[in-house]
């Protein structure tokens, strides 16, 4: 499997190329608007998420409502595009347009400007900007479409947002809550929280910040059901699978840290606290387990349980109350530009995590499987599973 993204915030439109999907997958757009519009929402969210109601169009590699095999394209359009007429188009522009030159500190503005040798530094924030996730959606809308033909589903939920905590991890029991219950509660949540009292105070925490000309960043948790055992593998590093997870997530703009399973608190506990003991399940034919401590992976292979990761995003880098920063051009000190912004996205971060988290199963899947039909696929991961039956 291999994809792409392109396109800038405020240019005409975002672009996802993905190749490897085997053939005869059904697809419609539909599938993939779910998900692009469920990353728009969250409290929290700025004055963007009116301007744009983000929706694919498939223009290659779909016919009749069925994946051909061959790579497919996407298109979102970035409907704002309109108001930046003149400064964000290919085209030379007939005046040059204002230059950004105060870089917002936790931005890319700065170490991009240097690295790409860009004296206005929107060159390099059109880039970085996190629009850019809603390619990255619609390609983990395809993938989830691919793991849902083979019985896995992804969902995420968010854990926290700035100080405040919902009682509820997957890793650590679950809270008693049945997953399924879990990603429902989740999906009826604007800030994707599945404790009510919880994401009250979550909203009220993210108010405040607001008031304050602030920001928050929080933590969420992406789980995965249904996955077979034996996905990844321990024989080379980049083979993995927990590495893949953790570099996918670490990848999407302001994710700081990744967990798999309950991660650093197994560094503060003893091992006979931390590891999921064994048990076989005559009926069933297959190994079981009491806890799920070690979140579905062992050895960087799935181990038949659900797989669970976790992701901590920063507070937003642009702040209405601007931290201290240096004009590139004159080298004078100001307070960094403050563009538009969004206060909290840790919601919207929970959907692009699930999306990431989608496209990495989805490659490890198909590397496992192969098959270039969906009819391929599907009988190979039921002939694996039935020598996992038997063995
Ligand atoms: C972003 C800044 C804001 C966010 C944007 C990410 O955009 P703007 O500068 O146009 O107000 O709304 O997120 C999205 C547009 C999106 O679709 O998630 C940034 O600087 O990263």
């Amino acid at each position: 499997l291999r994809w792409l993204s392109a396109g800038e915030s405020h240019g005409p439109e975002l672009v996802a190329t993905v190749e490897g999907i085997p053939a005869g997958m059904p697809l419609l757009a539909e599938d993939i608007d779910e998900d692009l519009a469920r990353r728009q929402r969250g409290y929290g969210r700025g004055g963007r998420m009116k301007i744009e109601t983000d929706r694919v169009r498939l223009v290659a590699g779909v016919r009749g409502g069925e994946t051909l095999g061959g790579p497919i394209a996407m298109v979102i359009e970035n409907r704002d595009h309109a108001s930046w007429a003149g400064r964000m188009g290919p085209e030379p522009f007939p005046e040059p347009p204002e230059a950004l030159t105060r870089p917002r500190p936790g931005h890319a503005d700065l170490a991009g400007g240097l690295k790409y040798a860009r004296r206005d530094l929107r060159d390099v924030l059109e880039r970085a900007s996190a629009r850019e996730t809603a390619a990255r959606v619609a390609v983990g809308g395809v993938c989830r479409k691919l793991l849902r033909s083979v019985g896995v589903e992804v969902f995420a939920h968010v854990l926290s947002i700035g100080p405040v905590a919902s009682p509820t991890s997957a890793a650590s029991g679950g809270g008693e809550l049945p997953l399924t219950e879990l990603r429902e509660r989740a999906r009826a949540s604007d800030l994707a929280c599945v404790d009510a009292v919880a994401a009250q105070a979550m909203r009220d925490a993210i108010r405040e910040a607001a008031h304050r000309g602030d920001t928050l960043g929080g933590v969420f948790e992406v789980i995965a059901t249904g996955l077979p055992p034996g996905l990844g593998s321990h024989v080379q590093w980049d083979r993995k699978l927990d590495g893949r997870l953790a570099q996918a997530l670490m990848s999407i703009q302001a994710i700081k840290g990744v967990e798999i399973g309950i991660g650093f608190e197994a560094a503060r506990i003893s091992g006979s606290e931390v590891h999921d003991p064994i048990a076989y399940d005559q009926g069933a034919h297959a190994f079981t387990r009491p806890s799920n401590r070690a979140g579905g992976l062992e050895g960087g292979i799935t181990n038949g349980m659900p797989l669970i990761c976790r992701a901590a995003m920063k507070p937003i880098a642009t702040l209405k109350r601007a931290l201290p920063s240096v004009d590139v051009r004159t080298k004078e000190q100001f307070d960094a530009a403050f563009e538009r912004s969004d206060v909290c996205a840790v919601a919207a971060a929970s959907v692009v995590g699930e999306a990431m988290v989608a496209i990495t199963l989805a490659a490890a899947l198909l590397e496992k499987f192969g098959g270039d039909s969906l009819t391929e696929l599907s009988r190979n991961v039921d002939s694996y599973l039935q020598q996992v039956r038997s063995y």
